[in-house]
C-alpha cells in the first residue's frame, strides 16, 4: 500500500466574515494519540445514504467499538430498505426521526467522524448542528474539493470508496487482525456499490487486494450481492419497465441519455426514492451513450444525478450548472426551478455544450 497518499498538503481555512485564514486538516495519523484511550465518538455520513455511506459508518463503528470506544453512528435521515440487513444497523440513529437523541450524542461526543461527504450541507438538517460543534472533526472521504472545515482527515479522490479508506485507516492503526466478518461485510458493501460491482476505473489493484483480504477473513460476498440486488419489490421492477419505455430519452447526437421522474410517476407505482438507486446508469448500457442524467422531482426541490464514461467530468458539470459536485464520473446537483423547467434547462445546456 502506498502510504505516501496519506501525507497532505495543508489546505487553507477561510472564515469569510473575519477574513482569517489558517492552516488545517492535519493528517489522519495525528488522531492516533486522541484514540489512545476510550472516547465518545459520533460518526455520521451524507443525507440519502448509499451503500458506501452506511458501509463505511458501520465498518468504522464496529472497529472503534472493538477498540473500546463508545460509538454512536448517526444517519442524517432514513435508510433505504436494501441496507436494512447490514450488521449493526440497529445501532444507527436517524437524525430526522431521533433528533433529540442524536443531538445529545453529538454534544457528549469527544470526536466527530464524517464519512463519505465533504461539505456539511450534504448532511442536510444535521449540517448546522455539525457546523456549531466544537469537537475535533475528522474527515474520511473521496469526493473532490473538500470544504475547509475539518481538523483531521484523509481526502483522496482517487480512492474507489470511503469504505476502502476506512479499511486503510484500520490498517494504518495496525489493526488488520481486528477485521471480522461484520466489518468485512460493511466495507465490502461500500466498495462494491461505489465501484459498480468492481467495474468503474477507480477499481484499483488495491481494491482487489482488499477484497482478497476480506475473503480470507470470512466474507460471504454472494449473500451481500443478493441482499443488495435481488430484493426488489414487484412494483419496483414494473416501475423500471415503465421508466425505460415512457420516461427515458436518448440523444444519439450528444451520446447522452436522460431519465426524468416526477412525484406522480413514483406515486403511480408506490415506489420510494431508494427504489431509484442505479436507474441513472441504465442509458449508459446503450451503445455509444457515455453521459446519463436522471432528474427527479422531490417535495422541496428537483434533484439531478449525473454519470459519465471516459473523461467527461460530471462533477464539474454539476458544479457549473446545478449547484452540485461529486466525482469525475458520478455526481449530483439540485435545481430550484420546477421539474418541467429543469428538464428544459438541462436540454438547453446539453445542446449549448455541443453547439460550441
Ligand atoms: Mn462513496
Amino acid at each position: 500500500m502506498n502510504y505516501d497518499l496519506f501525507i497532505f498538503a495543508p489546505c487553507l481555512k477561510t472564515d469569510v466574515k473575519k477574513v482569517v485564514t489558517k492552516l488545517m486538516m492535519r493528517p489522519i495519523q495525528d488522531t492516533f494519540p486522541l484514540l489512545q484511550n476510550p472516547k465518545k465518538i459520533f460518526i455520521t455520513t451524507h443525507h440519502k445514504p448509499d451503500g458506501d455511506a452506511i458501509g463505511s459508518v458501520l465498518g468504522l463503528y464496529h472497529y472503534l467499538t472493538k477498540k473500546g470506544h463508545h460509538v454512536i453512528p448517526v444517519s442524517p435521515g432514513e435508510l433505504p430498505d436494501f441496507l436494512m440487513w447490514m450488521p449493526g444497523v440497529e445501532h444507527l440513529l436517524n437524525y430526522e426521526a431521533e433528533s433529540k437523541l442524536s443531538i445529545k450524542a453529538l454534544k457528549e461526543a469527544d470526536l466527530i467522524f464524517c464519512l463519505d461527504f465533504n461539505e456539511l450541507s450534504r448532511t442536510k438538517h444535521l449540517g448546522q448542528v455539525l457546523a456549531e460543534a466544537t469537537q475535533p472533526k475528522i474527515l474520511i472521504d473521496h469526493h473532490l474539493k473538500p470544504q475547509a472545515v475539518w481538523d483531521y482527515g484523509m481526502s483522496i479522490p482517487e480512492k474507489s470508496s470511503t469504505a476502502e479508506m476506512v479499511y486503510d485507516f484500520i490498517n494504518l492503526c495496525g489493526d488488520n487482525a481486528l477485521i471480522d466478518t461484520d466489518i468485512a461485510a460493511c466495507l465490502y458493501t461500500g466498495v462494491m456499490t461505489d465501484t459498480g460491482s468492481f467495474r468503474f476505473p477507480v477499481t484499483s489493484a488495491n481494491v482487489h487486494a482488499m477484497v482478497s483480504d476480506l475473503k480470507h477473513k470470512g466474507l460471504d460476498h454472494t449473500k451481500i450481492h443478493e441482499e443488495l440486488y435481488d430484493t426488489w419489490s414487484i412494483n419496483r421492477m414494473r416501475f423500471m419497465g415503465y421508466v425505460l419505455i415512457e420516461k427515458m430519452e436518448i440523444f444519439p447526437k450528444y451520446n447522452a441519455g436522460l431519465i426524468a421522474i416526477s412525484k406522480k410517476d413514483m406515486k403511480l407505482f408506490d415506489v420510494r426514492s431508494g427504489d431509484l438507486e442505479g436507474l441513472v446508469n441504465m442509458p449508459m448500457s446503450i451503445n455509444n451513450i457515455n453521459f446519463a442524467t436522471m432528474i427527479t422531482e422531490r417535495n422541496d426541490e428537483v434533484k439531478l444525478s449525473f454519470r459519465s464514461k471516459g473523461d467527461f467530468d460530471v462533477s464539474e458539470f454539476a458544479r457549473k450548472y446545478f449547484n452540485g459536485g461529486g466525482h469525475m464520473n458520478a455526481s449530483g446537483g439540485t435545481s430550484k426551478a420546477s421539474f418541467v423547467e429543469t428538464i428544459s434547462n438541462f436540454k438547453k445546456i446539453l445542446s449549448d455544450i455541443h453547439a460550441r
